[in-house]
């Protein structure tokens, strides 16, 4: 019974801890002005991150500006793809107000742009080519 119990301890701590990190990256979420289509992927490599550690460039940029979504923020062009940030979440001046209600491009992934066909577009259109 003693064993069960310092198996429960770590065992708590740990999902503790995950309900903390969860949080953690829904309050970095909110401080974007959009974070609808990409979640995630807007600062991390991976699409179900489980640390901090493989942030993008973007999220590289958003954590070295403090987790802020500014003007400073919006400017730069963190995936280097042309497209400034702002552009590519939908905020162009980075006040926070969206111009739009979904992101027009992941500003942490240089090959997604506000040209980028999206996967259902061009399967359709591929589908109209096929005999
Ligand atoms: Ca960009
Ligand atoms: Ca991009």
């Amino acid at each position: 019974m003693l064993r069960r119990k310092w198996l429960i301890i770590p065992i708590l701590c740990f999902a503790f801890a995950l309900a903390g990190t969860l949080k953690s990256r829904e309050d970095y979420m909110q401080k974007l002005p959009v974070y609808q289509k990409f979640k995630c992927s807007i600062c991390h490599v991976s699409l179900e991150p489980n640390s901090g550690s493989d942030l993008n460039n973007f999220g590289r940029d958003f954590k070295g500006n403090s987790f802020a979504w500014n003007e400073k923020l919006a400017r730069m062009d963190s995936d280097e793809d042309g497209f400034m940030n702002g552009i590519e979440i939908g905020d162009e001046n980075g006040d926070g107000i969206a111009e739009v209600t979904i992101e027009r491009s992941n500003p942490g992934d240089r090959l997604n742009t506000p040209n980028s066909v999206d996967q259902h577009t061009w399967s359709v259109i591929k589908s109209l080519f096929k005999d």
